[in-house]
């Protein structure tokens, strides 16, 4: 038998133990929530859960926006033994059924926000017994609805004896292609996250205040806003709403975090709001994760604001950061440097190992985060899951003394003339132009039936640009062979639910206009 081990416990239990019941654990708009309360708001759930017939292994699906509720619920299902599957606040009713259905969710948690879904997500998912909503709202759904505040037994309750390998809960990742899978995370992830980049890149202590942009939901705001948090006693600032560059600034200098996430995007609108230069005076330490940030934006953040920024990537899979830079050692337009506890290797088209320098391949990486599989998902699943190796889909480069740079989704690379041209690379000198917003670069044939690149440019709002200026742009700035091919002016971007470009559905108009 292997020793219990409980995630949950170890986020609250031991904090308890550690006696930091009485410090601040999670801090809103409207309330302050101690360590102490938030064990009993786990009591709560489990008791919930009891009445509501759940067992262990059964999955609650969580529509839940960052706020306490949050926590209570994810941390509650877990010291069950329960399974909650937080899921993107973002989608329709019509998409969190489907999903609801594919996970065989009996219960789903929705935030008040969201009570008007109900009824589109019972439609979609036959499995579903119960709804509970944070809030009084009612709902006209054919299934049972219960109000959160029908709930009030706290006694304690049991810890379920899980070990390390139990699932814990699941992530749907939003694979930019197909339907999302349901991704299995074992109880020791959560744990050995903290243990490998929070403690090491990020050195978090109690006295961290954690405010991330990215939301609970997400990978990177779980561990952001959770994980990382409760794993040193520390405390995280939570704002329901959806961020903005304001919202972020007034949330940031009023409640003082000392480290702060977001999305490379965020960082740039924040930067384009121009929101007043001491609003993030009390942080020591930025990341962004989701998608490479331009050396540009990093530089001009970081001297705007006066602390490093440090890009990163994770995954839904390795359920945090395993490449990244450091507070002292950041290479602007790189990942950085493998996070100590992982191992990274890049294989070629012939799975062989890459020793040497400056050549692309396929990223993988080796560490104790990585989920188990995907629900239901034989194929996908040993196409990602290779032994100790999870398979990321990313290409990449390695310099001779060991920094990564990001090409492209491994689908998205782009062969001109038998050379490798990464989109990133060539959007990233399309958006330098003056008067473009935002751009894409994906792969097509052309009538020969050899591979040639489209760009997708969407021009700045009152902007004209036409096609010389971006052709001269691009002339003076890129090999030749690099340059986009065709250019379409578009009025915006297909995009997922996480914002990240759907390049296949650009890559379908290509395919159809031919
Ligand atoms: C891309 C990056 C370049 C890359 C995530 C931090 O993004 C997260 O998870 P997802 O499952 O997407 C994973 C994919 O996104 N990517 C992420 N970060 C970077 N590309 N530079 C980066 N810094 O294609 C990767 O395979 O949505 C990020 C922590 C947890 C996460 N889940």
């Amino acid at each position: 038998m292997k020793d219990v081990y409980n995630a949950s416990a170890w986020l609250v239990d031991r904090n308890i133990s550690l006696g930091n019941g009485a410090r601040n654990a999670i801090v809103t708009n409207d309330e302050v929530v101690s360590y102490a309360a938030l064990e009993k708001s786990v009591y709560r759930v489990q008791n919930a859960l009891r009445e509501l017939d759940v067992r262990r292994e059964e999955r609650v699906a969580l529509v839940l926006n960052d706020e306490p509720a949050f926590f209570a619920w994810f941390l509650g299902c877990m010291r069950s033994g329960v399974v909650p599957i937080p899921l993107s606040t973002m989608l329709t009713g019509n998409d969190l059924g489907e999903i609801i259905n594919d996970s065989l969710a009996r219960v789903v948690v929705v935030s008040a926000q969201y009570a008007h879904h109900l009824s589109s997500i019972q439609r979609a998912a036959s499995h579903l017994k119960f709804g509970v909503i944070i809030g009084s709202e009612s709902s006209d759904a054919e299934l049972k609805v219960f109000n959160w505040h029908e709930f009030q037994d706290v006694s304690e309750a049991p810890v379920a004896d899980t070990n390390v390998d139990s699932p814990a809960f699941w992530l749907y990742s939003s694979g930019t292609t197909g339907f999302p899978k349901g991704t299995i995370h074992r109880h020791f992830n959560l744990e050995a996250t903290a243990d490998t980049y929070a403690k090491s890149v990020l050195a978090v202590n109690q006295d961290d205040v954690f405010f991330s942009a990215a939301k609970l939901f997400f990978a990177f705001g779980l561990g952001n806003s959770l994980t990382f948090p409760f794993s040193v006693g520390g405390s995280v600032v939570l704002d329901s709403a959806w961020a903005t560059p304001r919202g972020v600034a007034e949330t940031a200098a009023k409640f003082k975090p000392t480290l702060f996430f977001g999305s490379p995007g965020l960082l740039a609108s924040i930067l384009d709001a121009g929101v007043p230069s001491d609003s993030f005076s009390s942080v020591r330490l930025a990341v962004t994760a989701g998608e490479a940030l331009p050396g540009e934006i990093n530089k001009h953040f970081s001297e705007t604001f006066g602390f490093p920024v440090l890009d990163g990537i994770g995954s839904t899979e390795a359920l945090h950061i395993f490449l990244s830079n450091r507070p002292n050692d950041i290479r602007f337009g790189t990942s950085g440097r493998p996070v100590e506890g992982y191992k990274l290797m890049l294989l070629d088209d012939e799975n062989r190992e890459i020793s040497e320098p400056d050549l692309p391949g396929y990223l993988h990486v080796s560490g104790e985060s990585t989920a188990v599989g995907y629900w239901c998902r034989t194929e996908a699943t040993k196409n990602a899951f290779r032994g100790e190796w999870l398979r990321t889909g990313d290409v990449y480069v390695r310099s001779e003394d060991g920094y990564y740079q990001f090409l492209g989704r491994n689908n998205d690379m782009i062969k001109l003339g038998g050379i490798w041209v990464s989109p990133a690379e060539v959007e990233g000198v399309l958006v330098e132009h003056p008067d473009v917003l935002e751009a894409a670069v994906v792969g097509g044939y052309n009538d020969d039936g050899l591979e040639t690149s489209v760009a997708f440019i969407v021009p700045k709002s009152g902007k004209v640009v036409d096609e010389a200026s971006i052709e001269a742009h691009c002339r003076s700035r890129m090999a030749s062979f690099k340059r986009p091919r065709t250019i379409v002016f578009v009025t915006e971007l297909p995009k997922t639910a996480t914002g990240k470009i759907q390049r296949y559905q650009l890559r379908d108009q290509i395919a159809k206009k031919r």
